[in-house]
This record gives structure tokens, sequence and C-alpha cells, in this order.
């Protein structure tokens, strides 16, 4: 019988995911440092760096032009989402085949809930290999697998083993494998708690492990047990199967701070195209609209509108994010950074409720007509007045828009 202390947990990421889609596709790129996240004289950050391009030190998160000065030889890419989502669906559904209990995390990284499947594949190492195998075949990429009795011990492991690794926890061992690490390592111990915990001696996972709980509880309330258990390499929470989008947004950094308002509204009215379609493929409507700014100074601000009735059309979007941004616009001077504009409180489409609305009718009719044409001809094919503007200032792919930052938030 199978028992759940006797759990198998496998953890999967790919290596340098953004750099080695493009990679995949472009060969030339192999071997050496490369970033992902646009040109360096463009403001922005890196997203993904190479194992190459690591080695001078370059790291997500950091500005773009800190990564040239450090690495001038590294091939700068802009990127594409589009390209990136479809290698994380080939990725998912690659994992599905191994195991039915499968917890996509982010796009590339996920757990499996494997308990059992070593009859099938002769061994969980062997299975790891399997799949990797796959990974590599299928799709041109490599991924670090890690195998343990629980999702954060896995997880850790999967990191460690990287890039291209695999590492095996065996049941028993965890605490004496996480008690070396620093606690850096443990999920959910930022730079804050890091702080803290350093401040009071504690450096190592083994010495927070060896931390009475009623101490922890002072500085970490609620968060203490968790942080108590995971530290002595005690998980055990479930694989999740995936849940249903809670919100969609997309958002851009401009190349230069702006208060210009046509270039403001034609942003944002792309945007909101954007989101509207992904809201409709995902057969979904919107109960609310927010809208996001960054200002020069870096301050950032979510303004939200609750609907009254929940929808699915670009132009609704459009015209309750425009009238944030009227109002955001008219208490704030600064010059704007960034804009974004997203959806949430979905549900499932009630079209029924819609046939008595004729104007709402018409909105759903024009907006499948719109998909339609996207689909077979690309996003661009259909400019509608409001994103006109873009035309000048942005290159277009027939894809979309090439924003200077891909459009990451989902
Ligand atoms: P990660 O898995 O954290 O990073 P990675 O796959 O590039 O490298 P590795 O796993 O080998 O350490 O994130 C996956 C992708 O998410 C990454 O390729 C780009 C994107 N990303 C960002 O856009 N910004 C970020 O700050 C981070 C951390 C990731
Ligand atoms: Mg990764």
């Amino acid at each position: 019988m199978r028992s759940i202390s006797n759990s198998v947990i496998m953890h999967i990421d790919l290596d340098a995911f953004f750099v080695s889609v493009e990679q995949a596709l472009n060969p030339e790129l192999k071997g050496k440092p490369v970033v992902v996240g646009g040109k360096p004289d463009r403001r922005g950050v890196v997203a993904s760096a190479s194992y190459e391009a690591r080695a001078f030190g370059l790291h997500a998160g950091m500005p773009l032009i800190t990564a040239r000065r450090l690495c001038p030889q590294a091939i700068f890419i802009e990127g594409s989402f589009t390209r990136y989502r479809e290698a994380s669906q080939r990725f998912m559904a690659i994992l599905a085949d191994f195991s039915p209990y499968l917890e996509p995390v982010s796009l590339d990284e996920a757990y499996l809930d494997v308990t059992g499947f070593e009859s099938i594949h002769g061994s969980i190492h062997q299975m790891a290999l399997a799949i990797k195998q796959r990974i590599k075949e299928e799709l041109g990429l490599s991924a670090s697998v890690g195998i343990a009795s629980g999702k954060v011990v896995a997880k850790i492991a999967a990191e460690l083993s990287k890039p291209d690794g695999l590492l095996e926890v065996a049941a028993g061992e965890e605490r004496s494998f996480l008690a070396p690490l620093p606690i850096a390592k443990l999920p959910g111990i930022g730079k804050k708690a890091e702080g803290i915990l350093n401040g009071l001696g504690i450096n190592t996972i083994g010495q927070l492990a060896n931390m009475p709980l009623s101490a922890l509880k002072g500085h970490f309330g609620v968060f203490a047990e968790l942080l108590h258990r995971h530290a002595n390499g005690i998980d055990d929470r479930k694989i999740e199967p995936p849940a249903a989008a809670k919100s969609i947004s997309r958002e851009t950094t401009f190349a230069q701070d702006t208060r210009d308002r046509s270039l403001l509204k034609a942003t944002l009215g792309y945007l909101s195209e954007r989101v509207g379609a992904e809201l409709r493929q995902k057969g979904r409507q919107a109960g609310c609209v927010t809208l996001k700014l960054r200002y020069a100074d870096f301050s950032t601000i979510t303004r939200r509108h609750t609907l009254i009735k929940a929808t699915d059309a670009d132009q609704t979007i459009f015209d309750t994010g425009l009238k944030l941004l009227t109002t955001a616009l008219s208490l704030e001077k600064q010059l704007v950074r960034l804009i974004g504009i997203g959806v949430s409180n979905l549900t499932e489409v009630g079209r029924q409720l819609d046939m008595l609305d004729s104007s709402a009718q018409r909105l759903e009719r024009l907006n499948e007509a719109i998909d339609r044409i996207r689909k077979k001809y690309g996003f661009t094919a259909i400019q509608t007045g409001r994103t006109l503007p873009l035309k000048d200032i942005f290159p277009e792919t027939g894809d979309g828009y090439t924003l200077h930052t891909p459009s990451l938030s989902r």
C-alpha cells in the first residue's frame, strides 16, 4: 500500500530557459554568452542569461547596462514571449505523458508526483533520465531534475544540480542534505528574512532547523511553523493540478519616460487588446480591470475598477483602463515609465445571459471576427484606431508589436 510518507516528488526546471529556446532556434548562439531581455542600449533588465554569461557575473534582474559592462562580448536578444509560451506548453505536455499528477509552477518549472512509477521505468532515476531525454530530443532544451520525498527538497536538489543535472535525495536524508546549505536556498527566504536570520547568527539551513520553534515565531509569526518544517526537510504539500488562471495582464516599459497622451493611450489600447484576446481564447470574462503605472522615480501604483457586468471585450477593458489612467495622471505629474493593464475576477463565459443585451452581442461578434482574422494573418493584421500610433514606434513582427520588454506577466 502507498503511504503518504513514502511520496516521491520530482521537480523539473529548464536551464536558462529563454536563452536556450533562442539557442535551439539559432545554433550559432550555442556555447556563447547570451542574454535575453533586450538590447543593452535600452533600459530594462536581464530576463535570462546563458551559463557562459553567468560566468561573468550576469544574472536575471541585472540592468542590461551593467550586464554589457561586465561582459561586452555578450549577445543581447530581445526575445519573444510567444515562442517561450509555446515551448512551455510543449514542455508541460511531455511531463504530462509521464505522470498525470502534474503541477506547473511557472513557464519552465513543474512538480510531478511520481510515487509508485518506478515499476514502469525500472527506477525513478531512469524515469528522470527518460524525461530529460525527451525534452532534449523534442525541444532541444536541457532540464535539471530533483527527486525527493517532498517539494521543497526536490526543488533545492534540482537547483543544486544545474545545469543539465539530476540529483536524488534518498528518503531519510533530507535533513542532512539541507543542513550545510545557506538559508537563502530555502524557498520563501527572501533578502529580508535572510538579514534577520543572519543577524541572529543563523547562516545555514541546519542552524535554522535547530532553532526552537518558539524563537522563530517571534520573528516570522504564522510562517514560522512552515519554515521550521521545511528547514527540517519535512514537506507534505500535495501536487496541485493547474488552477484556472486567476488573472491576465500585459505590461510594457517605454523606451523613454513619457506623458504623451496619444502614446499612452495607444499602448494601453494595444495591451487591452492582448488581454482581451487571451480572455476570449480561454473562454472567460473578467469582472475587474486593473491599471498599473510606474513613474520615473520607480514608484508604482495600481488602480482598479470593478465592472457592473463581466466582460471579454477589448473596448470595455480599454475604456475602463483609460478612465483609470486619466484620473491617475491628473493626480501625479511625473513622467510614466511603465504601463500595464490586467483583468481579474474571471468567470466562465455565460453567453445565454448576454443574448438579451444587443450591444454586448454586437461587441462579442466584432471581437470574434477580429480574433478569427488575427489567428489567420497575425495579431497586427487588424489595426484598431486606438493602437495606430504604435505603428510609427515599434517594429512589427506579424505576430504583434515587439515591445521593448517582452510582456512577461500573464
Ligand atoms: P528561471 O528558471 O529562474 O531561470 P532560467 O531558466 O533562465 O535559468 P536556470 O533555471 O537555469 O537558473 O526562470 C525561467 C525564465 O523566466 C527565464 O528564462 C526568464 C524568465 N525570468 C524573467 O523574465 N525574469 C526573472 O527575473 C527571472 C528569474 C526569470
Ligand atoms: Mg529555469
